[in-house]
């Protein structure tokens, strides 16, 4: 860990008032889990803090206590010194929430992605940390502030959601000690899991039977990718529903190296959304950022503005070079 960067965002966070927390745009798990850990610990230690983010809280994560506390625009009359981004690589994730922001203002950049830009004017980037709830939790810990209930459930969010239920190897030694304090210290997994993984909507589940009939793979089932269109949402009802998980699936075939998951559901016609996971050791941050895109090595994602036959040719030529490679 990275004591250093920490300690000097330590220091702008007692010493400056009147905070922005903000994260990527299609918030999940650790963006809402880390802003919410952020804006605990500023209001803990006596500092103005508001979240504003580009696009609601997913359902599941509704019941997390203080969303209520998420705006979508800076409220009136309040003049911020400093933004904080949290689990945001790049600056321009955070979307329109960009509006709000001035030249004047500190930035504050906490990430652990591996393709993190360093925009900030300080910048404390852990690519080995699962979360950035993870990393909010050694900040609160350091900071020397007490957790209550709230806070560890909405750091155990952060957690279990980035690390696919510790499914990743994202999940390191710490951060099961993590969470086994947290647990210790009341919260409940079986409580959790049921709000954030279990208040599935009928829709989302045909939509995973319709996508999983998509799947196809190459090169002995080393690659293995599905397929969301546009045309797939006909039935009422499937337009909105959350794919994240989706990609889980041709990942867990036997042999496969790299699933991929290209949705054209998420941005509209002509945009197409791609996502990557890696089980061997190839890196999918590099092959998204070859269109743009980024995020770990081997959780990745990027889109391109084309149709989805050229989508497809461009991105799994690129995956089969990758898969050469090694
Ligand atoms: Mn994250």
């Amino acid at each position: 860990m990275n004591f250093k960067d920490m300690d000097v965002i330590i220091k702008d966070l007692k010493e400056k008032d009147n905070f922005i927390i903000t994260s990527h745009v299609k918030p999940e798990g650790d963006s809402i889990g880390s802003q919410l850990a952020m804006l605990y610990l500023l209001a803990k230690i006596g500092k103005k803090a508001v979240i504003v983010d580009q696009d609601a809280v997913p359902d599941n994560l509704r019941f997390l206590p203080g969303v209520k506390n998420i705006n979508y625009e800076l409220p009136m009359g309040y003049h911020p010194e400093v933004v904080v981004f949290l689990d945001c690589p790049i600056r321009e994730r955070a979307g329109s929430v960009e509006r709000c922001l001035d030249e004047a203002m500190v930035i504050i950049n906490i990430d652990h992605h591996v393709s993190n830009e360093y925009y900030g004017d300080v910048n404390w980037v852990e690519s080995g940390m699962s979360s950035v709830g993870e990393m909010a939790y050694h900040l609160i810990k350091r900071v020397g502030v007490e957790m209550d209930d709230a806070i560890r459930r909405v750091i155990y969010t952060a957690i279990i959601t980035d690390t696919g239920m510790f499914n990743y190897d994202n999940a390191s030694g710490m951060t099961h000690r993590v969470v086994g304090e947290l647990i210790d210290a009341g919260v409940s997994p079986r409580i959790m899991h049921g709000e954030i993984f279990e208040q599935k909507p009928v829709a989302s589940i045909k939509m995973l039977g319709k996508v999983l009939m998509t799947v196809e793979t190459e090169e002995d089932s080393r690659i293995a990718y599905i397929t969301l269109t546009r045309e797939m949402l006909t039935e009422e009802g499937l337009d909105g529903v959350s794919t994240e998980e989706f990609i889980n699936y041709p990942r867990s075939i036997k042999g496969v190296e790299i699933a991929v998951f290209f949705n054209e559901a998420m941005w509209g016609p002509g945009a197409v959304n791609i996502s990557f996971r890696a089980n061997g050791n190839v890196d999918v941050n590099r092959i998204a950022s070859l269109f743009g895109g980024g995020g770990h090595k081997k959780a990745a994602g990027c889109f391109l503005k084309c149709g989805m036959g050229e989508a497809k040719d461009k991105v799994l030529a690129e995956v089969r070079k990758a898969l050469g490679r090694e």
